[in-house]
């Protein structure tokens, strides 16, 4: 089960303890694995071009090979998975200012180094993705331009506001629980680049899930108004990490589609389901509870009944309205206005070692003519 790496602490390095971790570094040999393997090419060239194309396309994903940026792919393929990655890129970076909040107010110096790790690492994560989006030809500027205009969405959970410190535990442990039980089979994904990506990606939030946990343990034992602090932080933020995962499957307009390219490997609700599994077992461990009066193991299906979170409040935050959006990207732009002069430096530097590099050709051509 993902994230069964939280046993309670005096008994941690007891067998199934990375279950995680051993998910990804299997993804990462099939990665390997299906490198060294070659699916037979029909040609590419004269009539039935484009069909010989589209079958060697279904011949890669039937045979869980990767597609790769310099491969033919569908129109459809390619501007979905643009859509969803970038998407993906701008959670990451909108992500870093929930928790970024609370970097000055961490309660000791060693929380504060590790939440700036954190929060670093998560712009480190779009910065892949944004990588792996430009593979497929749109560029980061043009994804950032439609992000900061609020023509491309990021997740809605990152417009829910951090009220205390145990917020940042409640967000490592469910947040990040949420996106690594969603995104350990995106590194089975049938694109290469995002593939690879998901793969530094999910060790990295492995680590932050822990943090988060930690945080709460730690709180979870302490006076009666930390214990009270973690539950109210778990409490608000248990509904909004269930909506992650999106709209329930006969309302998701994009997961047939994705699931017969594997680019997704789980429906929404599959992956939901999955994710209320670990939690209520890991809560049991942390000594708190799940907000839900209906949370109970059913014996029949072997796994956890469960409330469904309000789906109108997910629509209505995806569409602008949750309680932190106008703020949220209201800082975005800001830190791109603000951030302008180091891209221009950046791009001078740039263009001035190409004219170096232009003339230092241009002489050796000259001196060896
Ligand atoms: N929020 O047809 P579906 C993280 C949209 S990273 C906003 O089911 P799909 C790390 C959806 O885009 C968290 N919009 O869509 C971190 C679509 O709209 P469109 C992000 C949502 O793509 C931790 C429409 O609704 N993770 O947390 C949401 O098949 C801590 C219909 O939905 C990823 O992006 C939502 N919750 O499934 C950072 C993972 N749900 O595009 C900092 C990759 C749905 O037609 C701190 N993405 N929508 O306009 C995915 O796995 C998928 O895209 C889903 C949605 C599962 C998010």
């Amino acid at each position: 089960m993902y994230g069964s790496d939280f046993e309670d602490p005096e008994t941690v390095g007891q067998p199934g303890a990375s279950a995680l971790l051993d998910e990804v570094e299997s993804a990462e040999r099939d990665l390997h694995e299906a490198a060294a393997r070659t699916v037979a090419t029909g040609g590419s060239t004269g009539p039935g071009a484009d069909a010989a194309l589209q079958d060697y396309f279904d011949a890669v994903i039937a045979a869980d090979q990767k597609i790769e940026p310099r491969d033919w792919m569908p129109g459809a393929y390619r501007k979905g998975l643009i859509r969803q990655i970038a998407q993906h890129a701008h959670s990451e970076i909108i992500g870093m200012q929930p928790e970024g909040n609370w970097i000055t107010r961490a309660p000791s110096l060693k929380r504060k180094a590790i939440l700036l790790a954190k929060v670093q690492d998560e712009a480190g994560h779009g910065l892949y993705l944004y990588a792996a989006a430009e593979t497929l030809g749109s560029s980061r500027d043009e994804l950032v331009e439609l992000l900061i205009t609020g023509r491309q969405k990021y997740s809605s959970i990152f417009n829910y506001p951090t009220l205390n410190w145990a917020d940042v535990g409640a967000i490592g442990w469910l947040v990040d629980g949420a996106a690594i039980v969603n995104q350990v089979p995106l590194c089975r994904c049938s694109y290469g680049p995002y593939a690879r990506a998901m793969i530094r990606i999910c060790k990295e939030e492995s680590f932050h899930q822990r943090q988060g946990f930690e945080i709460l343990y730690t709180l979870a034992r302490g006076t009666a108004a930390q214990r009270q602090m973690a539950q109210d932080a778990v409490d608000r933020w248990w509904y909004p990490s269930l909506a992650m995962f999106g709209p329930p499957d006969s309302d998701s307009t994009h997961s047939e589609q994705s699931m017969a390219w594997k680019i997704k490997r789980f429906s929404n609700d599959d992956l939901r389901q999955r994710f209320v599994d670990m939690c209520a077992q890991q809560a049991s461990v942390l000594g708190l509870s799940i907000p839900d009066p209906d949370l109970r193991w059913n014996e029949e299906r072997g796994a956890w009944d469960y409330r469904q979170p309000d789906y109108a409040e997910l629509f209505r935050v995806i569409k602008g309205d949750g309680p932190c959006n106008r703020q949220r990207l209201r800082h975005r732009r800001q830190a791109h206005e603000d951030g302008a002069w180091v891209r221009d430096a950046g791009s001078a530097y740039a263009a001035k070692q190409a004219a170096r590099r232009a003339g230092k050709r241009a002489t050796e051509q000259v001196a060896a003519a």
